[in-house]
């Protein structure tokens, strides 16, 4: 939990920043994006200059960026400022997250860190982390309330996206009924409701359509496990021309097997190596085992990356889960 006087402190710095530079996570999520963005808006209408980026270039990000107000706001990640004078990282469990831009959070002179991954050592000068909360953009909604600021649709449209997709749609265990109060305050802004959860849950294409077919031809149970996994190679997305930021939605049609408890997805990375994605329909801490492997998330929903081939991050995968969950080994 974020101290009082950590959420005073960031209140405090952000309404006396002229300049505010935000980031988020690599390979950013509609939470890390529209978090940021919402940020971004917010403080510009105040009169703050603001830059915002990802560690991707804008030309390398998610269709449904196009769907989320605030763009004007995202630079190329070169373009934010080398020193700044107030950083704010938005969805980042950790340094590494920010990847390329990694190097600000020392050059910073505040560097404000909001997320709600469990696994964030708080490496902001100014830390408002909250596990418990259901998505960034939720953290973001009471710091806009404690500056006393008004919502615009705008802003409002980016809290939503962050929103609704960290807590699947408002379907998951941390949908609180504070979440579904924030929500529906944010829906009462004129944002367009529809464009957006379409941008968002059915822009997909024909290519991806067919790379899904493949995946699920590739499922596979692994009962002493409670395992059920499936997985992507590059050249699945080469042939078909899919982004590998479409293939993030994989992980929710695996999970769906009621036969295993843990889903994971297994994608082929440029460099070799797989990410491994995994998730929990509610019985097993899979934060805890991703930090077995240098990974991190949240306890129904985390990652990690494994450098080794397919074949032996499963094997290895097996084994953890074997071991967290002996009992499920039962005949
Ligand atoms: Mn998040």
């Amino acid at each position: 939990m974020a101290t009082a006087e950590a959420w005073d402190e960031a209140v405090r710095v952000l309404d006396g920043a002229e300049r505010v530079t935000l980031v988020c996570h690599v390979n950013p999520d509609p939470d890390a994006m529209g978090s940021m963005l919402a940020l971004a808006v917010f403080l510009a209408h105040r009169g703050a200059a603001v830059t915002a980026a990802s560690p991707n270039p804008p030309s390398d990000l998610p269709r449904w960026v196009e769907a989320l107000p605030g763009r004007e706001h995202l630079v190329a990640p070169g373009d934010l400022p080398k020193q700044p004078a107030v950083l704010v990282t938005l969805d980042a469990a950790g340094i590494d997250r920010l990847d390329g831009l990694s190097h600000l959070v020392e050059r910073a002179g505040a560097v404000i860190c909001i997320d709600h991954h469990r696994t964030n050592p708080g490496f902001g000068t100014i830390n408002i982390v909250e596990p418990e909360a259901s998505a960034t953009a939720e953290l973001v909604f009471r710091l806009i309330e404690r500056m006393s600021g008004d919502l615009t649709p705008e802003v409002a449209a980016c809290l939503y996206a962050g929103m609704v997709t960290d807590t699947g749609r408002f379907q998951f265990e941390n949908t609180s009924p504070e979440v579904l109060r924030i929500a529906a305050r944010l829906r009462e802004e004129a944002f367009d409701h529809a464009r957006l959860a379409q941008a968002l849950y059915a822009d997909g294409s024909v290519p991806y359509l067919r790379l899904l077919g493949r995946l699920l031809q590739r499922v596979t149970l692994v009962p002493e496990a409670n395992l059920v996994w499936a997985y992507v190679l590059r050249a699945d997305l080469e042939e078909g021309g899919v982004a590998i930021h479409e293939t993030d939605e994989l992980i929710d049609v695996v999970r769906t097997a009621r036969e295993a408890d843990v889903a994971a997805v297994l994608k082929e990375q440029v460099g070799g190596g797989f990410k491994v994605s995994l998730r929990s329909r509610g019985d097993t801490d899979v934060a805890a085992i991703t930090e077995r492997f240098g990974g991190g998330g949240h306890r129904l929903a985390a990652g990690y990356t494994s450098k080794v081939s397919l074949e032996e991050s499963v094997a290895a995968l097996v084994d953890v889960l074997v071991a967290v969950n002996p009992t499920t080994a039962a005949p």
